[in-house]
């Protein structure tokens, strides 16, 4: 058996009203079927599997709900929920890997583990891997959509201050952040992004420079720091012919080596503490390509060498 490399522990919301599309709440079952555990445990991590939180063991806030964000009383009691379990699988040491579910559920997810590691006197940083930006706020939403806020929640911008409620949060500036892959953007919202410079790698920067030089920009700036990373995965991030199981397609995304090659060098550098995996819609997606790409993606991020892939089970005759 392979060395033990330390622990992971995997936690499932299976939410889906921060999209436009119904079917991400089938997200952490298609990427436990895809075999996420057994991929990990093989690379020599012991994952705990901590379940889903339940939607029906949450309760809709009351009060006030900002306007223009659709299913805020809902996505704020997931978001408390998301909050206070991702600051406790952080205190434990062990690395969490957040299952979506939509990409809302990273503003309680982030949130959590960046609490955990100011404590630390540690700095998180995020990088976002996705086609769009998600720097959305209620006030300049085209859709509504809580999906499309998250890293704009997550940099401190004002229209969803209550959604945490009691739990602490733990902002981070827009220069912890980083856009990579992104290649639809809404007009105000880019202007945010630029008004508040974010760090921004969008597809046409990849195909000038490669991912290869981008990511280790990424990583320099994060190490410059003695800071950690948070890798916010979200599947449309890769292109849609090799990644059909999302609720929102946008063409010329990642190819299927440049997105592993994202993971490799991250994984290389160290820095990774924690992963979101979200928008991956299993009743969208082919015979589950989505859900096995994903999955193999997490393998490469936590070590997976090239050179030590399996023949592809296609190719043996294997179900
Ligand atoms: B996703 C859009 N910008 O705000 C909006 O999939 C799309 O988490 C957001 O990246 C996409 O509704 C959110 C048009
Ligand atoms: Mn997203
Ligand atoms: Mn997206
Ligand atoms: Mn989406």
């Amino acid at each position: 058996a392979p060395a033990s490399q330390g622990r992971i522990a995997l936690l499932g919301a299976p939410i889906e009203v921060g999209a436009s599309r119904r079917g991400a709440l089938m997200g952490p079952a298609g990427l436990r079927t895809a075999g996420l555990t057994r991929v990990l445990e093989e690379l020599g991590y012991t994952v705990e599997d901590h379940g889903d939180i339940l939607p029906r063991d949450l309760t809709p806030v009351d009060g006030p709900a900002p306007e223009n964000a659709r299913f805020y009383p809902e996505i704020a009691a997931w978001m408390r929920a998301l909050s206070a379990r991702a600051y406790e699988l952080a205190r434990t040491g062990a690395t969490p890997i957040f299952l979506g579910g939509d990409h809302s559920l990273s503003m309680g997810s982030v949130n959590g583990v960046a609490r955990h590691w100011q404590e630390q006197g540690r700095k998180l940083f995020v990088l976002w891997l996705d086609a769009h930006a998600d720097f959305n706020m209620p006030a300049i939403s085209p859709s509504g959509n809580m999906h499309g806020m998250s890293s704009a929640f997550l940099c401190g911008e004002a229209g969803l201050d209550d959604l945490l409620g009691t739990e602490p949060r733990a902002s981070i500036t827009p220069a912890q952040l980083s856009l990579f892959g992104i290649r639809s953007v809404d007009p105000l919202e880019k202007a945010a992004v630029k008004a508040r410079g974010v760090d921004v790698a969008d597809m046409r920067a990849i195909d000038e420079h490669g991912v290869g030089v981008l990511i280790r920009q990424v990583i320099e700036k994060v190490r410059a720091a003695n800071g950690v990373l948070h890798v916010s995965f979200d599947v449309d991030f890769i292109d849609p012919p090799l990644a059909p199981g999302v609720g929102t397609t946008v063409p010329g995304g990642a190819t299927y080596r440049e997105a592993h090659l994202v993971m490799e060098l991250l994984h290389d550098s160290g820095l990774v503490r924690s992963m979101d995996i979200v928008e991956l819609n299993p009743f969208l997606d082919d015979r589950g390509q989505t859900a096995r790409l994903a999955v193999e993606l997490a393998g490469s991020l936590f070590g997976q060498q090239i050179t030590d892939r399996q023949t592809p089970s296609n190719a043996i005759g294997a179900a």
